[in-house]
């Protein structure tokens, strides 16, 4: 995948709350344009496999849980700068210590059920984009 586009889900949490059309909103108006984008639930085997970087740590069962529970929305955004970017804009893990007006400070209600993902780089965008999306499912 290209260096301007990042890989981003709309968690459960942001889906049970009714809360993807205002989060997709503060995506667009910052500047990023969807080039892929579904409504999907994953598997326990797919929560483990994308979060697997996670695995020895103390959450990692809650966090597969968590993100197996209901439907989520994955999407490929584009925009320059779109990774670093993208983290600006959804704030820090910790919706605690999250700048105002971020998404996870306006829908995450604690570290766990953060509203949002964000890849932390190009290499995890290209990986996890492809994981979620079939090549002619991208625009
Ligand atoms: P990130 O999503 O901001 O990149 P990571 O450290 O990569 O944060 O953690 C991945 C996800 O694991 C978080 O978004 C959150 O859902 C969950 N998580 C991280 N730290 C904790 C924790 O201390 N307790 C429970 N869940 C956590
Ligand atoms: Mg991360």
């Amino acid at each position: 995948m290209r260096t301007d586009r990042t890989f981003t889900m709309l968690k459960p949490d942001s889906v049970e709350k009714g809360h993807i059309g205002a989060i997709l909103e503060k995506i667009t108006s910052a500047g990023f344009k969807i080039v892929a984008m579904k409504l999907t639930q994953m598997t326990t085997a797919d929560a483990e496999e994308f979060y697997a970087i996670h695995k020895e740590r103390p959450f990692f069962g809650e966090l597969v849980t968590y993100m197996t529970r209901g439907p989520i929305v994955a999407a490929i955004l584009e925009k320059d700068n779109a990774v670093e970017d993208f983290r600006t804009l959804i704030g820090a893990t910790n919706p605690d210590e999250a700048a105002e007006g971020t998404i996870r400070k306006l829908y995450a209600a604690s570290i766990g059920e953060n509203a949002v993902h964000g890849s932390d780089s190009d290499e995890n965008a290209a990986i996890e984009g492809a994981f979620h999306f079939a090549g002619r499912e991208i625009f």
